[in-house]
């Protein structure tokens, strides 16, 4: 606690006395009442729920401070141009019981379609706050479908048209019969930037992404996800760990066009919703029995607050980092590697330092003109949750321009890979198939008597390996901010 600021230090100090100060920790039935983001239980922040943008979804009814895609409100039906990706949104998919929201996605081939959608005929819904959202902590407790709908908690704006993805998730593959952990254990975190100023084909909208494997998949069971966006970072979270911190400079380093990446500084709506892409498969190849009757997000919960003081929480930031040499500056050295690996200079190669915080040229480089892995064993505690987080690219890829029907053919996609084992679970992998660099991150917790596990990075998992670029990796310590006194 000791980079606590000042007033933070005044706020504790408030604590040790609760009935002389209003700012005390609530008990369990107050949160019910007036809920804290899950990550600060001390309410450090003194954290103000939004009603415009919050929601329990207890009472059967949908709150009058959502628009419902599809329903006329007296704005119109559809509040903009997008009445669905490769479906469509309509008022019956949204429901409200048992005290969750339910956003129903369905195969409904009899569906009356509007001009332009229908092709494949699938319903689905989304939910648009009506007021528009400048900077706060953006917290849901939700489950996904099973289906290759995307569902997706983000927000968007109208004036710079950037948009935040607190996650896109994915509940199924395209193909139901192969082991799809890499997609339904994935949280994608992302900003896109809309501007026509950037080019006028939209194509290559992506300014940032990360792809998280989280350790469970997110159509078994409800979890938390959070982002705490501000002026000059934003922090996302999963069911009380920090996952990543971006910050401002780190995302304006990503450039289109001399427009900087940090596009997430206007007011947005809030979206709720269901949509389909082509990430995981080709649309005309999607079949009825991939919905079954009908594939349902749900949401127990939607709650927005803005903070009462400028006060940071007491976070995981600057923890050490377990690996040795991950920035690649000079050598090898510290990883066992077999096959074609080496330090290559790739500030040669086209975005190379985008989304790469490595202060030097060099990354490790996998498989150019073979197979290669390589591996670092790091010492951890038993019973301890990790991230593993890396830059990664495989630089040959083509074709993952957005969106789809602007790609450039003939595709490449190489794939390479990142993954963690010995740890006292199960080995633990994620693709990479991007040729510019992003964030990749895994979570794992050692087992009760581990004290070491080896992280590794590979082209040899699948058929389709091809080169890999590493760079800047860590594991760090993962705390449950969600416990009193962390
Ligand atoms: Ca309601
Ligand atoms: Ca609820
Ligand atoms: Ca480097």
């Amino acid at each position: 606690m000791n980079n606590l600021s000042p007033v933070c230090w005044l706020l504790l100090i408030g604590m040790v006395a609760p009935a002389m100060n209003p700012l005390l920790a609530q008990s369990d039935n107050d949160r019910t009442l007036k809920p804290l983001p899950h990550t600060d239980p001390e309410n450090t922040g003194q954290w103000q729920l939004q009603p415009d943008f919050s929601d329990e979804f207890n009472d059967g009814l949908i709150g009058e401070q959502w628009h419902i895609q599809g329903r006329d409100d007296g704005q119109g039906a559809y509040y903009n141009n997008n009445r669905g990706r490769n479906s469509q949104f309509i008022p019956a998919a949204i429901t409200e019981s048992m005290g969750r929201l339910q956003i129903k996605s369905r195969w409904a081939p009899d569906f009356e379609f509007s001009k332009g959608y229908g092709n494949p005929p699938i319903t689905t819904g989304a939910l648009i706050s009506k007021q528009f959202l400048h900077y706060g902590y953006m917290e849901i407790r939700c489950r996904v479908g099973k289906s290759p709908m995307s569902a997706a908690f983000w927000a968007v704006g109208t004036d710079n048209r950037g948009e935040l993805d607190v996650f896109e998730h994915v509940g199924q593959s395209w193909d139901v019969t192969k082991d799809n952990a890499d997609i339904t254990q994935t949280m994608q975190m992302s900003i896109h930037n809309w501007d026509r100023a950037i080019n006028e084909n939209l194509s290559n909208r992506r300014h940032w992404t990360q792809k998280h494997t989280l350790g469970f998949d997110v159509t078994d069971t409800m979890h938390v996800y959070a982002a705490d966006w501000s002026e000059n970072d934003i922090r996302f979270y999963v069911d009380g760990n920090l996952i990543r911190t971006l910050t401002k400079s780190e995302a304006n380093r990503v450039m289109f066009n001399g427009l900087g990446g940090w596009v997430i500084d206007k007011p947005q709506r809030v979206w709720i919703d269901c949509e389909l892409f082509d990430w995981e498969g080709r649309i005309s190849e999607l079949r009825p029995e991939m919905f079954g009757d009908e594939a349902v997000f749900e949401v127990d919960y939607v709650r927005i607050w803005k903070r009462g003081v400028d006060c940071p929480n007491i976070e995981t930031q600057n923890l050490p980092n377990l690996v040795s040499n991950s920035d690649f500056a000079t050598d090898l050295s510290g990883w066992k590697t077999k096959g074609a690996v080496v330090v290559q200079n790739v500030s040669k190669w086209k975005y190379w330092k985008d989304n790469n915080e490595s202060a030097d040229p060099n990354a490790m480089q996998i498989g150019a003109g073979g197979t290669g892995a390589a591996s670092q064993e790091i010492t951890v505690k038993p019973n301890t949750h990790y991230l593993l987080t890396a830059h990664l690219r495989t630089p040959a890829t083509s074709g993952t321009l957005e969106p789809s029907n602007l790609r450039t053919k003939p595709l490449v996609f190489h794939e390479g890979w990142m993954g963690v084992q010995d740890y006292g679970g199960g080995r633990l992998i994620r693709k990479v198939f991007h040729n510019w660099f992003q964030s990749y991150s895994i979570k794992f917790t050692t087992g009760e008597n581990d004290t070491t596990a080896t992280i590794f990075f590979n082209n040899t998992e699948t058929q389709r390996g091809g080169l890999l670029h590493v760079d800047t990796v860590s594991v760090v310590e993962l705390k449950d901010l969600r416990k009193h006194g962390n």
